[in-house]
Formats: C-alpha cells, structure tokens, sequence
C-alpha cells in the first residue's frame, strides 16, 4: 500500500509542513492500516478503551469509575536500560555513563526494524505539550505509536490533542517521538493482549531532538513524554538555555504560621517521590499540597530565584506499598476513577489489589501473570513494578498553582537514595557546591523500576543516572554553573535524606511515609534560620533533639542509630566515591574533585 492510500492519512488536522512531511514518511516506511489523528476528546478515549477491552489488553472494573486493568507481557514490565541510547553525534557528548551508537548507524538499525513494523494496525499522531499549554514557549512533541495503550496513556500523562495542536502554528519547533510496539499483524492474524517485540531499543538524538522507540509498550520506554523527552532531550535543551530537567517531585508546604515553603526532591526510581509529593504530615498544623511527583523543570524566575515547573499532567506511580495507611492521598486520587492499572491484580468483583493495598488479601485473586491466586499462594500478586496512571488535577491535596506557566519558587533540593547503611536520615550541605557534591555522589540500591538485578548499590547522580541526555561529567558542570550564576542568598538549600536505613536485624530505622514531614520541618527551621544541627564531616546533621519527634513511638535508639554518621562507614564509602568520580574522567569539575579532598580531610 502506498502512503497515499492509507486511510485517515490526508485528514490531518494541521497545515504544519514539516508535521505533514514527518507523519508521511512515518506511515510510508512502517505501513499501518490507517491513520488517527488524536484529538484528545472523551469520545477518543471511550472509543479506544473500548477498543481495548475489545482486545483482551483491558478489563473494564466495575468498583472504579472508567479504570481499567491491565497485564503486560511478563517481559516487558519495566525501564530497559541496558537497550537504552543516547545517539550523539559525537561519542564523546554521551559520556561514560550512556549506552551510544553512532546515529546513522543506529537509524539504520531501527529503520530496518520499523520497515512494515504498524502492518495490520492503526498508526496515532499524538501532539503533546509537555507543561503548561500557556507557557510563553510551550514544549511541544508529537508521537507517532501503533499502541492504544500509549494513546489513552498519554491522554492521563500529557496535555494533548486538539488543544496541543492548536500551539503548532505553521512552524513551531516539535519534539519527533516515534513509538512502535514492534509487532505487525499478518491480514487475518489474531493479535496478543501486550504486543510486543523481544528487541527493544529506546532512543535518543540529542542534536535532532529526536526519540524513536521499538519494541516495548511499557511506560517509560513507551510515554515518550515523560522520561525520554522530559529528562533525557530536555536535560540537553536546558544545559544549552541555561535551566534544569530534573527527576524531581515538586511539594508545597504550609507551615502552623501558614508561611509557604516549595520543595523539590529527587530520588531514583521507585525510592519514594511520589510518597513524599502526596504526603499526609502526622505532625499538627502542617500540611502539604502536589504540584508533581517525578519531574521537574527549574528556570531562573525574575527575582532570582529558582522556579519549578511539572511537565506532566499526571501520576505514573508504583502501585505496590500504596495504601490508606502509606499513600492515603493516591489512594484518593485513585478512587475518583480515570486510571489504568498495569500488572497488579484483579479481584473477581472488579476492583484492583496489590501488596499493600489493604491489610488483608480477597480470598480469590487473578494475579498480573493471569493466573488464579488463593490465600494458600506464596507468589506476589503484583509484580513490583505495576503501575497506576492517573490524573493529576484529580488528587485532592494537587496545589492549585500546579498549572501555572511560572512555576513556584523553591527553598530546598532533597536528593535521597535508598541505603541500608552509612547515610544518615538527612544531612543539610554547607553550601550549594557541597549540595552538588551530594547530589553527584547519591547512591542506592537498585530497584524493579528497570529490568536488571534489584537491591545492588549503584551511584545514580541526582536520581538522574539512566535520564541524563549527555556527558555526566558536563552535566555536574552544569549544576556548579547554576550555582555560581545565582544570587547564593537566593539559591534552595540542598539536603541528602535516606528513609531506607536498617537496622541490625534489617528492619527500616525510621518509620517514613507520613512521618518524613518531621525532617521536612527540621530543614525548614533551617532555611529560617532557627533549627540546630551538628557540623559533622558530612555535613550539618540534626541530633534527635533537634528533630519534632513528638507523638512518635519510634525508639529513640532507632532514631539516633538513624542519624549517625559513622565514621568507619564514611571511611568505607570513600573509595567507592573515588572509583565512581574516576569513571567521569576528565569531565569531573574540578570543585567536585576538591568537595572530595576536603571530605577526606574531615574525616581525617
Ligand atoms: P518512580 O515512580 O519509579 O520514580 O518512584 P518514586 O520515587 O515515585 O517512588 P514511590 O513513592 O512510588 O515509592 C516506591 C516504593 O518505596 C513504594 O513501595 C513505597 O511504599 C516505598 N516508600 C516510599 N516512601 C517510603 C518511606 O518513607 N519509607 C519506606 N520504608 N518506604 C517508602
Ligand atoms: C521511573 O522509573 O523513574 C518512573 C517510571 O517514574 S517510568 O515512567 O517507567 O520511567
Ligand atoms: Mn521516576
């Protein structure tokens, strides 16, 4: 079939040339059976979650208003990173910490595999805004996928259709994503619920702006919106204008006084962003509001101080540990409706569980595998990275200002990891270039946010190992940079907090969750300038003291044991510091080789 026949492909909403030209030469190379152009209308969604109940992919629940479960292919549950590129032109502008192939040679590659890739189904052209649609630039994308499940996804995660679309004009410059599940359809041939294809590559050309993903359907790999854009090509647009793309939850929180503190914090994957953003402070009189709970973009505002703003327009989050005692706020957020539930479990009456759900399992379960579940099974429910997808402006705590173009001003950076041992519950930096310092030397342990081995320490600096666009050593650089160009009175104070302490006997040193507004209200005496902390080797650390810990039935051993820097295993992290700031090489900023030096004299 030539381009010229397949239907839907000359209905295109637009008179964008270059939108027309790209779409063309899409449909021409991988051959769908028709064309839709996404509006984004309500009638869309009915329409291709229908479609999808259709298909086997959706079960309509009944216990949840239009929400849907859903399984994937048990292979294609998760970030891939090791499939993961970023294809510079030059080599040496990925850096040591991305996978990179030449990117003529790798369009090669992907060209061959999308050949034909959309035979037997539909090809959408989703155009996105990344943000406010009344931003003074808005960021605009289009995707291009052969997956209803991407469509309705991006429907939750993104502003799109018609009203992204109408931001194109006849010439405005446009993020290319194009996404296919890698699974033709021979005429006649029934399809799978998960199509999907056991070669997977997600890519990225920086120089291009450009994604093209194959193979996989699962979120990250897939919502070319989120991690792909709104990290990996925005973190190398914001270097070059001189702003921030960071894996960042944006909270808003009111003190008693009802003074305002913003803050934003990355920690890696599946480490507690969106639990923190939603969080219900146990402590009287505070109170926390959502603006995002995985990405934020910082600009310098007017005034000189640092402005957030969330590209996205909904939570992606991990279902597993979120119940009315962890996450009462997503469990709200869940329960108006509108969600896609992706590999947790299914009750017999139409609701969802996972572990974490309720304190009590249903007797009868179908688990993500499709498989029947009994109180007699050993086996999870839920893999441990399913996933809910729902929108944001319907979280009841979501700050109102959460849409506004400008963003909100931030007063504290939380970077955090997720360690058993050596990183105390919080640690303030002594200055913007030692919170950078932290930030580049965070570690934690991995998780089933990525396919790969789960529980190995690995640095991941700023949370933003598998997401930044470019050379790691550039973008530490960068950070400095966005210090020394800043007015330092001006700048957010930077901490290091690690919820995930243990114990001797393995057990969680500080309970978390709700809890954590406790050390939320100690860094925020500290911006003020009344809270009190110990000058430690590592940095300003709070004794128990100096911590609200009123109504708190933790012993206060646990909470010491919490907050101790230890100097042997202070002595112990050192080399593994060394042997990670070695593999940035040359690129390393000299100041973070000397935070370095001077932490190594200190513990001296
Ligand atoms: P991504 O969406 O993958 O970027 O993850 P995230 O950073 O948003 O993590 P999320 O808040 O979803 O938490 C991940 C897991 O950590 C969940 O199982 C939570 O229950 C658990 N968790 C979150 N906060 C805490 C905490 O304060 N203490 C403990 N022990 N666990 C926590
Ligand atoms: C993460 O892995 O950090 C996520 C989920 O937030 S994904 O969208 O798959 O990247
Ligand atoms: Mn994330």
């Amino acid at each position: 079939m030539t381009a010229a026949t397949i239907p839907g492909l000359d209905q295109a909403p637009t008179t964008h040339q270059r939108l027309l030209t790209w779409v063309r030469q899409v449909a021409e190379l991988t051959t769908p059976e028709k064309v839709v152009w996404c509006d984004g209308s309500a009638e869309e969604w009915r329409t291709l979650t229908d479609k999808l109940v259709d298909a086997g992919t959706f079960v309509r629940l009944e216990k949840k208003f239009n929400s849907f479960w859903c399984a994937s292919d048990p292979n294609d549950v998760a970030r891939v990173e090791e499939r993961t590129f970023i294809c510079s032109r030059d080599e040496a502008d990925a850096g040591p910490t991305n996978n990179w192939m030449d990117p003529v040679d790798m369009k090669v590659v992907m060209t061959e595999h999308y050949r034909g890739s959309m035979a037997g189904r539909t090809m959408y052209v989703i155009p996105f805004c990344m943000g406010p649609l009344t931003a003074e630039k808005p960021m605009l994308g289009v995707e291009i996928t052969d997956s209803e499940y991407v469509v309705v996804s991006m429907h939750i995660m993104t502003r799109m259709g018609t009203k992204a679309l109408a931001l194109f004009g006849e010439d405005a410059e446009f993020v290319r994503c194009l996404h296919s599940v890698g699974a033709p359809l021979k005429p006649g041939q029934k399809d799978v619920p998960w199509p999907c294809d056991t070669t997977k590559y997600i890519t990225q050309f920086p120089e291009e702006r450009m994604i093209w993903s194959y193979g996989s359907g699962y979120g990250g790999n897939a919502l070319l919106g989120k991690k792909c854009y709104s990290l990996r090509i925005a973190s190398v647009i914001a270097r070059q204008e001189g702003w921030l793309a960071e894996h960042m939850l944006i909270l808003k929180l009111t003190s008693p006084e009802q003074r305002v503190h913003y803050i934003a914090a990355a920690f890696p994957s599946s480490c507690g962003k969106t639990n923190l953003a939603m969080l219900e402070p146990s402590i009287p009189g505070w109170k926390v509001e959502t603006l995002g709970d995985d990405i934020a973009w910082m600009r310098f505002g007017e005034d000189g101080r640092l402005y957030a703003v969330n590209p996205e327009n909904g939570f992606f989050g991990v279902a597993p540990g979120t119940g009315w005692k962890t996450n009462p706020n997503a469990m709200r957020t869940l329960y108006q409706g509108n969600s896609i539930f992706t590999n947790v479990a299914l009750t017999d009456d139409g609701d969802v569980w996972w572990e974490g759900y309720s304190e009590a399992p249903p007797d009868h379960l179908t688990t993500w595998k499709r498989e029947h579940w009994t109180l007699a099974s050993d086996e999870f429910t839920s893999h441990p990275n399913s996933r809910y997808c729902t929108p944001i402006a319907q979280c009841p705590i979501t700050a109102p200002e959460w849409d506004d173009p400008n963003g909100v001003p931030i007063s504290a950076i939380f970077f955090g990891g997720r360690r058993a041992t050596t990183i105390p519950l919080v640690v303030e930096s002594r200055d913007w270039q030692h919170g950078v310092f932290l930030g580049a030397t965070l570690s934690s342990e991995t998780t089933a946010a990525a396919t790969g081995q789960v529980g190995v320490v690995r640095r991941d600096p700023m949370a933003m190992l598998p997401f930044i666009g470019y050379h790691a050593g550039d973008y530490f650089q960068h950070w400095i940079d966005t210090g020394k160009h800043a007015d330092t009175a001006k700048l957010p104070k930077i901490f290091y907090v690690n919820w995930f302490r243990r114990g001797e006997d393995g057990r969680f040193l500080w309970p978390g969750f709700s809890e954590n507004a406790r050390v939320l209200k100690w860094a925020i005496e500290r911006i003020e300038g009344h809270g009190t902390a110990f000058h430690t080797a590592i940095g300003y650390v709070p004794g128990a003291s100096a911590l609200d810990l009123d109504g708190l039935d933790t012993p206060i051993e646990d909470i010491q044991a919490a907050l101790k820097v230890d100097h042997d295993e202070w002595q112990a992290e050192i080399p593994l510091i060394e042997q990670w700031f070695a593999t940035i090489g040359d690129k390393l900023p000299s100041s973070l080789h000397d935070e370095l030096e001077a932490l190594k004299h200190r513990l001296a």
